[in-house]
């Protein structure tokens, strides 16, 4: 019978081995690869994910979880059924333009990912147009902007004017996030959300899309 308890627990410690050598086992035991994934993986990082919005564990602690996990995966989805993949929706992710801090959108999007999110990341300094293109191709539930900098903060609005002037803007959601970024901010732009933290952009995210 696979340890999923176990496996839980070395998600949140960050142990990548350990959580390869005990999804191995459960694979080959004969578990069920939804069961690994949901009762182990996931429930690992969604552990994390709590601890990190209460301060209870740091940056560098929820990258190696989130390795770990990311480790387990690998081995796992190969075996998935057609449709066992299902996403539960898909978010357009990016830094704004002029902004290159992305330790913090990339735990978004780590957070996401834990969550069956699917995450079109575009990387850092992504202008208004590209956003577009990738709302345009990819359809999203949701768009996620972050920014670092009281100057590029600005570039959220002007992504949401450009959505607004394309006609796509009602097709989806807008979340934004990001230090200098309040809900203040958010309301005076027309975001549908605003997140503090990784952890809780992936709870707004899946309010949004429910
Ligand atoms: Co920069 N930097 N930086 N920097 N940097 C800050 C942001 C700054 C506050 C430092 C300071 O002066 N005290 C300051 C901004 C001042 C301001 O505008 N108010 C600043 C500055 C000025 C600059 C430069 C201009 C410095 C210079 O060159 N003169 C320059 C700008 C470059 C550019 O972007 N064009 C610059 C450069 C850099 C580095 C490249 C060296 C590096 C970035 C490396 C990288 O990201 N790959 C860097 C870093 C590391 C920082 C600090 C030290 C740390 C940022 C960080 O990663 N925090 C930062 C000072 C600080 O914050 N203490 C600083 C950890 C991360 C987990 O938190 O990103 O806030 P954070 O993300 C959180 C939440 O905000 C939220 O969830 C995350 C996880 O909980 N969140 C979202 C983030 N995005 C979200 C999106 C959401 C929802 C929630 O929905 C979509």
């Amino acid at each position: 019978m696979a340890d999923f308890e176990r496996l839980s627990e070395e998600v949140i410690a960050g142990s990548v081995d350990e959580v390869a050598e005990l999804t191995q086992e459960a694979i080959d035991g004969g578990a069920e690869p939804k069961e690994i994934i949901n009762q182990g993986l996931i429930n690992g990082m969604s552990i994390v994910g709590q601890r990190f919005k209460e301060g209870d564990m740091f940056v560098p602690e929820v990258m190696m979880a989130a390795k770990a996990m990311k480790g387990g995966m690998e081995l796992v989805e190969p075996l998935l059924a057609e449709g066992d993949t299902s996403t539960v929706g898909t978010v357009v992710l990016g830094t704004v333009a002029g902004d290159l801090h992305d330790i913090g959108k990339n735990l978004v999007a780590m957070m996401m990912e834990s969550a069956s999110l699917k995450v079109v990341d575009l990387g850092i300094d992504v202008d208004p147009a590209e956003f577009v293109e990738a709302v345009k191709e990819h359809q999203p539930d949701v768009l996620g902007m972050s920014a670092l900098l009281t100057t590029t903060m600005l570039e959220m609005q002007n992504t949401i004017e450009l959505l607004e002037e394309e006609g796509l803007r009602d097709s989806l959601k807008v979340i934004i996030g990001g230090a200098p970024v309040t809900p203040d901010f958010g309301e005076e732009i027309g975001a549908d959300a605003w997140a503090p933290d990784a952890a809780s952009a992936k709870d707004k995210v899946l309010e949004l899309i429910d």
